[in-house]
């Protein structure tokens, strides 16, 4: 798949996405097969798979059984370059710009390179840009990075032109997995204004209400993860505000 053409097709045509995020390290605690079908019947757009710290080595298996339930593209949302794997479609190549860690801006993607590049994988260049949550989040600490502030949201609009400017293809605004406040409506509206890339929105989205606010702010594509392994209700409420703005039928492009 072209996951880039995807979403900048989707964004023309004003059709919002969701994908639900499964996190390898936390599959002992619900039911995968029944997550994965479940999100399949609310028409997940895309499967993420990843996580900042992954210290059980169960995500190609993980990648695998989705690939036997269903055809939803499976996208890797990697923490470093262990967690690269062919078996999935595309692999976002996030460069932390609201960090000044130069290993994840640059030095990781030097080491993954020449592996990136003869893998096959569909690969999205991706502005990640960490949203401050209220509290330390795993991939704050283990990124080493101080996050965006949340109420500046100018400062996340100048980083998010700057990671356009150098070619980036997709703009991630994540508050971080489990955060206790998502990114703000306002910051989310100040990129959407600054960018024209499709933005992702990630962190602590767990109520239908949130996903509608981040979508209608701006955002193209919002991530669940945790929210669906804490309430397996919370999948028709976000698939409900995701389809609320898909009135018109569109072209699907894949
Ligand atoms: C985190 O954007 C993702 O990187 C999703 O976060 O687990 O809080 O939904 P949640």
């Amino acid at each position: 798949i072209n996951l880039s053409a995807i979403l900048n097709s989707y964004k023309e045509s004003g059709r919002k996405s969701f994908a639900v995020l499964l996190d390898p390290d936390k599959v002992g605690q619900y039911d995968f097969t029944e997550t994965v079908s479940r999100a399949v019947a609310h028409q997940a757009d895309f499967f993420f798979v990843g996580g900042s710290l992954i210290t059980d080595y169960v995500q190609h298996e993980m990648i695998v059984a989705i690939r036997k339930q269903t055809d939803t593209p499976v996208i890797i949302f990697p923490g470093n370059s262990l967690h690269i794997d062919v078996s999935a479609d595309s692999l976002l190549l996030l460069s932390l710009i609201s960090g000044r860690n130069p290993d994840l801006l640059i030095g990781q993607h030097v080491i993954a390179a020449p592996l990136l590049k003869r893998s096959g994988l569909d690969i999205v260049s991706t502005a990640y840009m960490l949203v401050d949550a209220g509290a330390q989040t795993t991939v704050s600490y283990i990124s080493n990075t101080m996050p965006l502030p949340h109420d500046k949201p100018g400062v996340a609009a100048c980083t998010a032109m700057a990671g356009e400017l150098l070619g980036l293809k997709l703009t991630y605004l994540d508050a971080g997995s489990g955060a206790r406040r998502p990114v703000p409506a306002t910051l989310i509206a100040a990129v959407r204004e600054a960018v024209d890339t499709p933005i992702v929105v990630g962190g602590g989205i767990n109520s239908g209400e949130k996903a509608y606010e981040a979508l209608k702010a701006g955002a193209d594509l919002i991530v669940i993860g945790n929210g669906i392994e804490q309430n397996p209700d919370l999948l028709p409420e976000i698939a409900a505000a995701v389809s609320s703005f898909n009135t018109k039928p569109v072209q699907d492009f894949q």
